[in-house]
């Protein structure tokens, strides 16, 4: 009914009545390549890696310009959640049952993940239920409108969206799959995992043998990919992600907190701050400092080792990698196995019981 109300008395029935129509009616070729001098060129570079014109020209001339998808990145500049509030989304009973049934389903390809890439099974399953349940919430945006409304119209980050719209034609004309076909987030992400297009291209793995990376409908692809995507970030196998630490009542100023770089600040200098670890480290060891907020005037304290560093590169906020860990942790708890090696004191403590 809206757009009847919306239209009425500025251009009567005839506005009224394309907007009742299927969209091509108001809005195909808004990229065709033949009027559109940005998907010309793109063309042209396309084709010259070899992607045959037709082929090009009829997934272009098919991109429909999306208001929404614009509007959706206008609206991403997140509210800054504290870390329980954040926590709380992601660490839901359904989850992580729902993450213990999808490692028991996929077991044999979760295994060999580890095996090859060295990354814990919790910890690839805690990704793909941050990103998408599991694979229930893989987005429901077409890909090559989001992708061609935000290289060609969003002038702060449009380089980078043409990038992830020429790696997007690449991958589908690799895989053989219509463009025009697949779906994902509101800015290119992907399947499963949520791989934007560049990450596709450089990480995915046709991990079950079949001949295809699919990312979109194949868990045990999207299993191996993500273990992939950690060990090229430098996972190291083994070690743990985090140390438990503790230190004053509210975080003191000297020190730089929750950065998401290579561990960059020494124990020793965190001493001088009061605050210490409650794993045994050498002094020497460099740390990611984080001071996570649980209520207003409440912090707990962590300290972020190499691997936790490699969990933002998949996203780069310390809440994202520190919510990825406990619901693995969560995860592990409820299969039970323990010692887990997520947490250095934890698997300290354990050991001593052992
Ligand atoms: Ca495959």
């Amino acid at each position: 009914m809206k757009p009847s109300r919306k239209w009425k008395g500025a251009g009567g029935a005839a506005v009224a009545l394309t907007l009742w129509l299927p969209a091509l009616a108001v809005s195909a070729a808004d990229f065709a390549p033949a009027e559109h001098e940005g998907a010309r060129q793109l063309l042209e570079e396309l084709a010259g890696r070899g992607i045959e014109r037709d082929w090009l020209e009829a997934a272009l001339q098919d991109a429909v310009f999306q208001q929404g998808v614009l509007d959706a990145m206008e609206g991403a500049a997140e509210r800054r959640l504290r870390w329980d509030e954040y926590r709380e989304i992601f660490l839901q009973p359904e989850r992580v049952s729902r993450g213990a049934a999808f490692i028991e389903t996929h077991e044999e390809a979760f295994r060999r993940a580890q095996a090859e890439f060295g990354v814990p099974p919790e910890i690839i399953a805690a990704i793909i239920g941050v990103e998408t349940s599991y694979g229930r919430f893989t987005g429901r945006h077409r890909v090559i409108d989001s992708l061609a409304t935000l290289a060609f119209h969003h002038p702060a980050r449009g380089s980078f969206f043409r990038g992830e719209l020429a790696a997007f034609l690449e991958i589908s004309h690799e895989q053989q799959v219509d463009p025009g076909s697949l779906e994902g987030s509101y800015a290119g992400a992907m399947g499963y995992p949520q791989f934007i297009p560049s990450s596709y291209r450089a990480y995915a793995v046709d991990f079950d043998d079949d001949g295809q990376r699919d990312l979109w409908t194949n868990p045990v692809d999207a299993i191996g990919s993500v273990g992939n995507y950690f060990a090229e970030h430098g996972w190291r196998r083994g070690e743990p992600v985090y140390s438990e630490a503790e230190g004053p009542g509210t975080p003191p100023g000297q020190v730089e907190f929750n950065q998401t770089r290579r561990p960059y600040l020494a124990l020793s200098e965190l001493e001088r701050a009061e605050i210490e670890p409650l794993a045994e480290l050498d002094d020497s060891t460099a740390v990611i400092p984080l001071a996570l907020e649980v209520d207003d005037t409440q912090w707990r304290y962590r300290l972020g080792h190499e691997n936790f560093y490699v969990i933002t590169r998949y996203n780069h906020s310390h809440l994202y990698a520190m919510a990825v860990t406990e619901l693995a942790e969560a995860i592990a708890d409820l299969r039970e196995l323990d010692p887990f090696p997520l947490s250095a004191s934890a698997s300290d403590e354990q050991e001593g019981s052992l």
